[in-house]
Order: C-alpha cells, then sequence, then structure tokens
C-alpha cells in the first residue's frame, strides 16, 4: 500500500508520555500480509533500557488498519460521508469556514488540538487559529489530562515541565510518593527505575499492579487526596521531621499553608480518607528518613475539581521536605500523552503563545508577532478552555464550526453524550485523523493524514527531552500530513502560503525563534543536534557565538523560576468533590486505564492483540457490593449517574474498597465510561472531574432478563 523509504529508522513509540525508544524495520514485500511488514523492537534509551509495554509492540498494526482513512470524506446530501477528492473537501472547508466567518465574526470557528501532535504540529496549529482563522478560540486534549500539574507546578516553581529530572535519577530514590499513579499498566517501562528505589508508597484507591509493587499502600476514598496531603504535612511538622532549612532559605508563605495544615490531625484525615493513622504516620516516616526522595503525582490525583489544590498540597510537603531543588530529589508529574510536555508549550492552548508564554502578556505578544510578521494587535486575546468550548459549540454566542486535530472527544470527555449533542449543534465539524474515531463519523469533513512512521517530526517527553520522530514508509496514497493540512487552509482563508511551511525541519526553525527568550526555550535545539544523538532537555537557548547550551537535564539546583529564585508555599484546604455519594447514587465511581488500551481507543482498539486482551468496558467492584447490586463476576452490569448509563461486565476486585467502582474510559457507544462524569471544573486549571461521580449499580445481562 505505501513505499518503504527506509530499511529501519530509530524512533519512538507513537503512543505516552514516555516514548520508549524503538526500531522499525521494514522487511521486502511479500513477507506476509500487510500489517506485518513493518516490524518494532525496543531500542536501548534510557527511559525503557530496552523495554516496551504490549501497545507499543503492536503499534504497527495501526499503520495498517482494516478501516485506515485513505480519502477524505465529506457528507453528502443523503448525509452520508462519501469519497470526494482532495481539492474539493479542502475548497468546501475553506469556502464554508469563510462564510461562518464573515456571518459571525471570526470567534465562530473554533480549533480542537491534541497532545499527541508533534511539537510542530501543535505550533502550526496555533499559528493557523490565531492568524489564518483570527480566531481565539483554541484549546486541547492536555486540558483534560495534566493542566492541574502544570497550574500548581507553575504557581510553586515559577514555571512547569512534567518531571524536572531524568527518569532515570528515580533509580536512586531512597523513597519515591507516588499519588494517583499506576504505571505498571500506564508506562510499564518506568517500573524498572521506580523498582530499583528503596520504598515506594502508593497513593490509590485500587490495589493496582503498582501498589502491588508497592512497600506500602495507601488507599483513600475518591477525591479525598488532598486531605490526606494535608495530613502529611501535618505529621512531617508536628513531629519535627521536616527540613527547616529549605523551608527558610529556599521558600516564602509556608506559615500559611501550615495554619491550614494543622487542622488536618490524622485521625480526621482518616475519618475524611479512610486512610489508617498508623498508615498515614508510616508513609511520612519514610519519606522524610530518606535522603533522597520523590513526591509525584498522577492522573488519579489531578482530575479533580480541586486538582490543582490537591497538586499543590503535595508539593507543599515536597516543599516542607526540602526536596523540590536537592539533586537526587524533587516533584514531578507523570505528563500522559506522547507529546504531553511539548503539547503544552507551543501555543495550542486558549490563553497561551509558543515558548509557555501567555497570550495577555504584552511581551510575549510582540515577540510573537514579531516572529509572525504581523502586528501585535492582530493576535487575538485568550479563548476558552476545553470543557467550556465544547459546551459552548452551537450556542448563541459560541462557535458554529470546529476542526478537530488529534482528538477524540465524543469518548474522552467528561458528560459525553452532551458534548455529542455539543457537536451535531455546529454548522461544520471537520476531523482529521487517520482512522474513524467516534468524532470523525459525527463530522461533515473528515480528513486523512499521517501517522507516526510516516512522518518527520519531534516530540517532547516526560522529563522534557526533545525527540525525533523519524519516517520509515511514505504514507499510503491520498493520505496527507497535518502540516500539509493546514496550509493548504490557511491558503484559502488568504494566507501567503510561505507563513504555513509544511516542511516539518522548517515548521522547527520557527518554534525554535518563537519559543526564545520563553520559559520553554528551545532556541538552542535543533535537528542536526538532536540526530547527533545529543541529550536535549529545555530550557535550551541559543548562544550566539558561544559553545552549544548543554539544555537542562535537572532545573531549580540553583533556585526557583520566581524572580527572588524561591518556591511559593499554597495555601490549600481539602473541599469536597462535585458530587458525593447519596441515597439514589450510593457508589464513588473512578476511571481510568487498563494496560491495552490506549486514550479513547480509536487506535488501540483497531489492534487485534489488544482487543483481546481488553475487549470491553469492565467496571471493577467488590464482590461485597457487587452481590447487593445484584450482580456477579462476568456478569453485564448497568452502571448509572445522574448524567447516563453504561453497560461494562463486571469483575469482581476482593482488594477493592466496598464504596467505589472502577471503570476504564477507553470504549465508545454506551461502553463509555463519560457518559458517567461530571463536567465540574477544577476553578485554576479548568480540568475536569474525570476521577470522582456519584453511580449505582445493577444488573444488565441475562440475569436481568430472566429475573
Ligand atoms: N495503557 C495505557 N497507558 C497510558 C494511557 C492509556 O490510555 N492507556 N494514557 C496515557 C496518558 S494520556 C496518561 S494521562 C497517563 C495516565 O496515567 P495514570 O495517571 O497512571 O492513569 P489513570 O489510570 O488515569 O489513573 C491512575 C490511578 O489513579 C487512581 N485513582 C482514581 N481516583 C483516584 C483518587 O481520587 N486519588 C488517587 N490517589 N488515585 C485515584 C486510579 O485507580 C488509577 O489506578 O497514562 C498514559 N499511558
Ligand atoms: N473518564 C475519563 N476520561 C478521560 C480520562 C480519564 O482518566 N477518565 N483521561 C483524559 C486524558 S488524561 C486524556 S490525555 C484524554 C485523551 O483523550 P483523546 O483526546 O480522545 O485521546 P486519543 O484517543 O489519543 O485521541 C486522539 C485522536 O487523534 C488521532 N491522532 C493521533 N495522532 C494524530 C496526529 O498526529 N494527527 C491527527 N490529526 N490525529 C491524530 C487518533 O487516531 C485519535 O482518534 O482523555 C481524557 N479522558
Ligand atoms: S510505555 Fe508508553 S511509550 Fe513505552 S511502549 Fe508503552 S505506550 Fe509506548
Ligand atoms: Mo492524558
Amino acid at each position: 500500500m505505501s513505499e518503504q523509504v527506509r530499511t529501519s529508522v530509530t524512533t519512538h513509540c507513537p503512543y505516552c508520555a514516555l516514548q520508549c525508544g524503538t526500531r522499525l524495520h521494514h522487511r521486502a514485500r511479500g513477507d506476509g500480509p500487510d500489517g506485518a511488514r513493518v516490524t518494532v523492537e525496543p531500542d536501548d534509551f534510557p527511559v525503557n533500557q530496552g523495554g516496551l509495554c504490549q501497545k507499543g509492540w503492536t503499534a504497527p498494526a495501526v499503520l495498517r488498519a482494516p478501516d485506515r482513512l485513505c480519502t477524505p470524506l465529506v457528507r453528502d446530501g443523503a448525509g452520508r460521508l462519501a469519497p470526494a477528492t482532495w481539492s474539493d473537501a479542502l475548497d468546501a472547508v475553506g469556502s464554508r469556514l469563510r462564510e461562518i466567518r464573515a456571518a459571525h465574526g471570526p470567534d465562530a470557528v473554533a480549533v480542537f488540538g491534541g497532545g499527541g501532535l508533534t511539537n510542530e504540529k501543535a505550533y502550526l496549529l496555533g499559528k493557523f487559529a490565531r492568524l489564518a482563522l483570527g480566531t481565539s478560540q483554541i484549546d486541547y486534549n492536555g486540558r483534560f489530562c495534566m493542566s492541574s500539574a502544570a497550574a500548581a507546578g507553575t504557581t510553586a516553581f515559577g514555571m512547569d515541565r512534567g518531571l524536572p529530572f531524568p527518569v532515570t535519577d528515580l533509580a536512586d530514590a531512597e523513597a519515591i510518593l507516588l499519588a494517583g499513579a499506576n504505571p505498571a499498566e500506564t508506562m510499564p517501562p518506568l517500573m524498572r527505575h521506580l523498582g530499583r528505589a528503596g520504598a515506594l508508597i502508593v497513593i490509590d484507591p485500587r490495589h493496582t499492579p503498582t501498589a502491588q509493587r508497592a512497600t506500602l499502600h495507601l488507599r483513600p476514598a475518591p477525591g479525598t487526596d488532598l486531605a490526606l496531603a494535608l495530613g502529611m504535612l501535618h505529621i512531617a511538622v508536628t513531629e519535627g521531621w521536616y527540613d527547616r532549612d529549605a523551608v527558610q532559605h529556599r521558600t516564602v508563605g509556608f506559615e500559611a499553608a501550615w495554619r491550614r495544615a494543622a487542622a488536618w490531625w490524622p485521625e480526621r484525615v482518616e475519618r475524611v480518607t479512610g486512610v489508617p493513622v498508623a498508615l498515614q504516620r508510616e508513609a511520612v516516616r519514610t519519606l522524610c528518613t530518606a535522603r533522597r526522595a520523590y513526591v509525584l503525582t498522577g492522573r488519579g490525583a489531578e482530575q479533580h475539581s480541586k486538582g490543582t489544590d490537591t497538586v499543590a498540597a503535595f508539593i507543599n510537603l515536597a516543599l516542607a521536605l526540602g526536596l523540590p531543588g536537592r539533586p537526587g530529589s524533587g516533584y514531578g508529574c507523570l505528563t500522559g500523552q506522547g507529546n504531553g510536555q511539548g503539547g503544552r508549550e507551543h501555543g495550542q492552548k486558549a490563553d497561551q503563545l509558543p515558548g509557555y508564554r501567555r497570550i495577555t502578556d504584552p511581551r510575549a505578544r510582540s515577540h510573537i508577532a514579531k516572529v509572525w510578521g504581523v502586528p501585535p494587535e492582530h493576535l487575538p486575546g485568550p479563548g476558552r478552555s476545553a470543557v467550556e468550548l465544547l459546551n459552548a459549540l452551537g450556542t448563541a454566542d459560541g462557535p458554529r464550526a470546529l476542526l478537530v486535530f488529534g482528538a477524540n472527544p465524543v469518548v474522552s470527555a467528561p458528560d459525553a453524550a452532551r458534548v455529542a449533542q455539543s457537536l451535531s449543534r455546529l454548522d461544520l465539524l471537520v476531523v482529521a485523523d487517520f482512522v474513524p474515531s467516534e468524532t470523525a463519523r459525527l463530522a461533515d469533513v473528515v480528513l486523512p493524514v499521517t501517522q507516526w512512521a510516516e512522518e518527520e517530526g519531534t516530540l517532547t517527553n516526560l522529563e522534557g527531552r526533545v525527540l525525533r520522530r523519524r519516517r520509515l514508509l511514505s504514507p499510503p496514497p491520498g493520505v496527507r500530513s497535518d502540516l500539509s493540512v493546514l496550509r493548504e487552509l490557511a491558503v484559502r482563508l488568504g494566507e501567503p502560503p510561505d507563513r504555513y511551511p509544511d516542511e516539518p525541519r522548517l515548521v522547527f526553525e520557527e518554534l525554535r525563534r518563537a519559543s526564545e527568550g520563553g520559559t520553554a526555550d528551545y532556541s538552542g535545539i535543533s535537528y542536526p543536534r538532536l540526530d547527533a544523538g545529543e541529550a536535549l532537555y529545555w530550557p535550551c537557548p541559543e548562544r550566539p557565538g558561544g559553545p552549544a547550551h548543554p539544555g537542562t537535564p535537572r532545573m531549580f539546583l540553583d533556585g526557583f523560576a520566581h524572580p527572588d529564585g524561591r518556591a511559593r508555599f499554597q495555601e490549600v484546604d481539602h473541599r469536597e468533590p462535585a458530587e458525593t455519594p447519596d441515597d439514589r447514587y450510593p457508589l464513588w465511581a473512578t476511571t481510568g486505564r487498563v494496560l491495552a488500551q490506549y486514550q479513547s481507543g480509536s487506535q488501540t482498539r483497531r489492534v487485534p492483540d489488544l482487543l483481546r486482551a481488553a475487549p470491553e468496558t469492565i467496571v471493577e467492584i467488590h464482590p461485597d457490593t457487587a452481590a447487593r447490586a445484584g450482580v456477579a463476576d462476568g456478569d453485564l452490569a448497568w452502571v448509572q449517574s445522574a448524567r447516563g448509563r453504561v453497560t461494562a461486565r463486571v469483575r469482581l476486585v476482593p482488594s477493592l474498597r466496598t464504596d467505589t467502582v472502577f471503570l476504564p474510559f477507553h470504549y465508545p457507544d454506551d461502553g463509555r465510561a463519560n457518559l458517567l462524569t461530571h463536567a465540574a471544573l477544577d476553578p485554576r486549571s479548568k480540568m475536569p472531574e474525570f476521577k470522582v461521580s456519584a453511580v449505582r449499580v445493577g444488573p444488565a445481562g441475562p440475569r436481568a432478563a430472566s429475573g
């Protein structure tokens, strides 16, 4: 179907933020069915050290998915998506966008991006939105992912880089506190590093494969980490185990933060979280007596309407112990999507310009305007955040057209039924994807684009290290790159073509200049340096005339990014989730991931081995809770919240809390966990509350029918 460009390349896995190093090989024609012609093997790259998870091993199957999109589709008079030529499809989109803009103004067109897009795509998408469309209405699925950690980290440290140190440092720790992450399933090769640390303390309502490998497992009720973190700070201070010297010399704001934590004595924390006092104490003692220790957070602590404050409370704990900025210690958030880090830096966020700059900052605006060759007044202001944007679609003052690049919100956004309704109110929905995702199926125009092994670019992994994605194959005929789609659309909107290079290398050169002087400064990074095998972590400023900057693998060792060099404690207190269980909906439901599926599943549900391993939505439930609900292991159950109902296969889990059920969110239709979730947002980060809703469970399978 597609042509070979090279027989082997060194590149990275297309999925998660660990970005495991891989070697791809293309075997000679005729060697097995089409799908077997590309093979992958792990590379000896530091983050994966020769390991890969099941998803990485099977990633080439998506290149040859039987229903891969290879021709543009345009909805015809009968309402069907019918094949079209590229010029017809692009002309149709261009003229509809011009009409909608003329009738309703530039903010009537919105853009939704993704944290899986390469740096080059994310950058060009932001530029396309602000210049070609002139819209402020752009945001992306990273808002669902790490925005709470980013907001808390920026306040505390003056800047946000998921891990301000390489993952290999973790192996030397004497203790690691992991709050709300399950890397044994979400980033399996990371366990190599975590497993070498002295003690691993896991905070998770479920006894996950990660918790099974922990020294200590704390099992709070979902949505109570903030109380737990306050309580841990309480114990550290009252026992005199904290680092007075670091607090005094490297931070500000301890007193105010402590006043809140002072009210969270261990017995009160036990009442709210369910974590026994002795276990709280043991966890704090283990962490405080370690010379080298890390506090890490994942989505379990972050995806809440108080996610930012929760992360702030864990950062407060880390600061009190003097961890951030101490060699061999620190705080970090485990970024999720392949380019979850780079995706949040180059301007596809509603409030942001490239270089991790604020769109409201006059200096940032004039710098970017200069790089783009326009007056600063030309740049729109901040737009709506992801959930606010989705809710506004098709309303009186909301956008009437939406372009989606790299997301599948019909499955992945909270309160998914409402999202589908919002999309149906649009005058125009355009989706660029390589498979017919659930969102693409609702589109008026679908544009088929290239995949990882067919394109060049860069991504920035969870450590802030910039990596090269390399091309093994040319794409199938009929498929174009996201960059060329953006360029073609821009031209149809009256823009000069040379403003939108479709060559990744050229986009990166412009991105370097745009990022120069910003928080995420890439100006010293180049394709030749990366191709020479240099390990480059941002910030990496250009030094004209001087020796090349080596990049910054470890941040904050000489001080934090605030003008006074000190980190900020944040004054935060516990509060309840937007919704709590009651008589009608007596259980907590929490959501997350299983090993064999990725995100909305639009890629991994097309990989036969993965679909066999994890074919359908399950609901994990304690046997006693299941008995009360009238469901048994393997039955089909319904799970109902105030927003919707999901059908799921029952999996009895004796180690689970009796008040909690868990569902993965990777499946379509009535298996969508997001039919249950609440779109309540964190006021600081606009992160939705994926991790808590109130539900009830009942039988939906044969037993229901017979009973
Ligand atoms: N297999 C697989 N791997 C992935 C992905 C995938 O879809 N599939 N996605 C990638 C992406 S984008 C991301 S963001 C990462 C996410 O990686 P993780 O953060 O590890 O993933 P989750 O499963 O969302 O959540 C982690 C844990 O939080 C727990 N949890 C739920 N509620 C709470 C709570 O209130 N408090 C605490 N402390 N814990 C809670 C859940 O039980 C779960 O075990 O994974 C990346 N890797
Ligand atoms: N209930 C619940 N919901 C959640 C979460 C949860 O824990 N619980 N987690 C949230 C998190 S952390 C995340 S990150 C989101 C992710 O959720 P989604 O945004 O749905 O993520 P994906 O499934 O990765 O969707 C990416 C889509 O873009 C396509 N794609 C991939 N690469 C490219 C590209 O380069 N160009 C183009 N044009 N398309 C591409 C893929 O085929 C896929 O259809 O889900 C969130 N939703
Ligand atoms: S851990 Fe992440 S990057 Fe590594 S193989 Fe698995 S999905 Fe790919
Ligand atoms: Mo994510």
